[in-house]
């Protein structure tokens, strides 16, 4: 078949509005009408040549929301006409990661991903005879595309597309790091760098847990309205701060934060937000996703001292188990959603929704086809 699709020829391109060849879902795979897909700043990363995995010509996109239309054989859990959001952290609940319950990140399909194929070793999409690259196991900037079943989570069919694709990534990363990674109790101090689509559901998720001090960190002076309409109790613009930055905000939280997260992806903050963690017990999660070649340091003496340095990828979420979850949340009004999609764009002005990004002008743009 053929789809619409917005397609990164190569790196720090503009992306371009063409009309590619679809193959269909084969043994395990579904075809998906993609109806709604948010940008995240790791498309943007992507585009920019500075992911290391990263592949071109691609179709990005990983933030998506659609309709079933077509099952390969032998698919089970879902039918035409479920309505799905695609995970690029999938859940197969077979292998050794899904069956140890310690983590989500599931490895089933994980090297295929990488290689921007199927997990038969294929891509289903091609222009002009060429093959595109799929992004994440997702491209979600294409109007259709092919995914395996593993890698879809099945949704209520009333939750509308333009705000629930963002589930696919940016609120469950944010919600999920503090309520699965961190295990934010109520009463816990929180640091939170980087107040942009990902931070932003990091405060709501600490106003969740129920955290005392919730502190904002951006240079982006506009994010501190912004900051506050999600539980931010106090705001720090590191331009604003005479003297280190580290040194205010461990004064701010009596001896540093319970737990910090970095959501810039700048290895420079993520240092700040380490150091910024209460000694003896402090943990900081990182979510940013560092250029290709960046390292992290700190004085080993900082981790000796008690503070805890972790990760995590799609907050920690089970995609089949807990997106549906979350997509509950939502409609029953435990997280909010609606605010942060502040530009609703056609697919032919994508890459306008890349540009109000890197502008600051935007916390989440979604694509409504
Ligand atoms: P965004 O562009 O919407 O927000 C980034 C924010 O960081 C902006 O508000 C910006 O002003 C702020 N910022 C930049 N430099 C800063 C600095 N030096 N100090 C303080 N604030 C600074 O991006 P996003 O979509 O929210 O994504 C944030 C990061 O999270 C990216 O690196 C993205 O790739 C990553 N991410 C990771 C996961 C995961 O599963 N680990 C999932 C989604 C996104
Ligand atoms: N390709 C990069 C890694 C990028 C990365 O860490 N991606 C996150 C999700 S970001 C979503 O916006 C992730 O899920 N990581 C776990 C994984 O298995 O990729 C690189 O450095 O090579
Ligand atoms: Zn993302």
């Amino acid at each position: 078949m053929k789809t619409r699709a917005a397609v990164a020829f190569a790196p720090k391109t503009r992306l371009e509005i063409i009309e590619v060849d679809l193959d269909g879902p084969r043994a395990g795979e579904v075809l998906v009408e993609i109806m709604a897909t948010g940008i995240c700043h790791t498309d943007a990363y992507t585009l920019d040549g500075l992911d290391s995995e990263g592949l071109f010509p691609v179709i990005l996109g990983h933030e998506g929301a659609g309709i079933v239309r077509e099952v390969g054989a032998g698919v089970t859990s879902v039918v035409p006409g479920d309505h799905v959001i695609p995970l690029y952290t999938p859940e197969c609940r077979q292998c050794k990661s899904c069956l140890s319950g310690k983590t989500n990140l599931c490895t089933a399909i994980r090297a295929t991903q990488g290689q921007g194929v199927m997990p038969d070793g294929t891509s289903r999409f091609s222009y002009k005879g060429q093959k595109l690259h799929h992004y994440m196991g997702c491209s979600t900037f294409s109007n259709f595309t092919v995914l395996p079943e593993i890698a879809v989570a099945k949704i209520r069919t009333d939750a509308p597309f333009k705000t629930s694709c963002y589930i696919g990534c940016g609120v469950t990363t944010g919600v999920g790091a503090v309520v699965n990674t961190a295990d934010v109790r109520p009463g816990d101090n929180v640091i939170v760098f980087g107040l942009g689509g990902i931070g932003l559901n990091v405060l709501q998720g600490a106003r969740m847990a129920g955290a005392n001090l919730i502190i904002g960190v951006d240079i982006n002076p506009d994010r501190a309205d912004w900051g506050q309409r999600f539980g931010m109790t106090h705001f720090v613009n590191p331009n604003d701060v005479d003297g280190d930055l580290v040194q205010h905000l461990v004064g701010l939280t009596d001896g540093g934060a319970d737990f910090t997260f970095d959501c810039t992806g700048n290895t420079t903050v993520m240092r700040q937000a380490l150091e910024a963690c209460h000694r003896g017990w402090g943990t900081s999660i990182i979510i940013g996703v560092a250029e290709a070649g960046k390292e992290i340091s700190t004085r080993p003496f900082q981790l000796v001292t008690g503070r805890n340095w972790r990760g995590t990828a799609f907050g920690g979420a089970k995609g089949r188990t807990d997106v549906p979850k979350i997509v509950d949340w939502y409609m029953n009004g435990k997280i909010e959603i609606d605010p942060m999609i502040t530009h609703v764009l056609t697919l032919d002005d994508i890459n306008k929704g890349f540009d109000l990004m890197h502008a600051g002008e935007s916390i989440r743009s979604v694509v409504v086809f």
